[in-house]
């Protein structure tokens, strides 16, 4: 069993994954109608695994006999127009997330709910891999510079990606 308040944190980040998943949908939308349909795939990809971030969540809460409470989401809005500045979004909204899931580490410390803890750590160590991710790709943006060809070829290696995370809800 966990606090009330440790679940209230964690309906919380339900609604940030959810909301990550929303943001990476229409930056999607917005990549593919402007032509770049790999990176459009790529972020589709990512808006799968952040539903899987919300519904690993979800999961646990069930398990620890609490309830799963959804709240509302906010409208994505963001103005970048180009990839670059597109990618540094991804990158501060990851580092955002990391910094909210430090912040259920410590509640989860003070509470000595170890169970949490433990759950934690799988968050801990995929936003490494979520913050490493925006940042080779921004590198890469970086070492092409204003060169279309490279920006065409960076268009097809990001639309390689394949999905990986779990659709099902009980194998989060
Ligand atoms: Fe759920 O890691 Fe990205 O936001």
């Amino acid at each position: 069993m966990i606090s009330t308040k440790m679940a209230d944190r964690i309906n919380l980040q339900i609604n940030r994954e959810m909301f990550s998943a929303y943001l990476y949908m229409a930056m999607s939308a917005r990549m593919t109608e402007m032509g770049y349909t790999g990176i459009g795939k790529w972020l589709m990809i990512q808006y799968h695994e952040e539903m899987f971030h919300a519904m690993k969540f979800a999961k646990y809460l069930q398990d620890q006999g609490a309830s799963v409470k959804l709240d509302k989401l906010d409208t994505p809005d963001f103005p970048e127009k180009t990839v670059k500045e597109l990618f540094q979004h991804v990158l501060k909204h990851e580092q955002w997330v990391t910094a909210s899931i430090r912040e259920m580490v410590e509640l989860a410390r003070t509470e000595k709910d170890y169970a949490t803890e433990n759950l934690l750590n799988w968050y801990i160590d995929e936003q490494v891999e979520e913050e490493k991710n925006a940042t080779e790709i921004l590198q890469a943006i970086d070492l092409i510079g204003n060169n279309a060809q490279g920006l065409f070829m960076l268009n097809v290696e990001l639309g390689k990606r394949d999905n990986h995370a779990p659709l099902d809800f009980t194998k989060a």
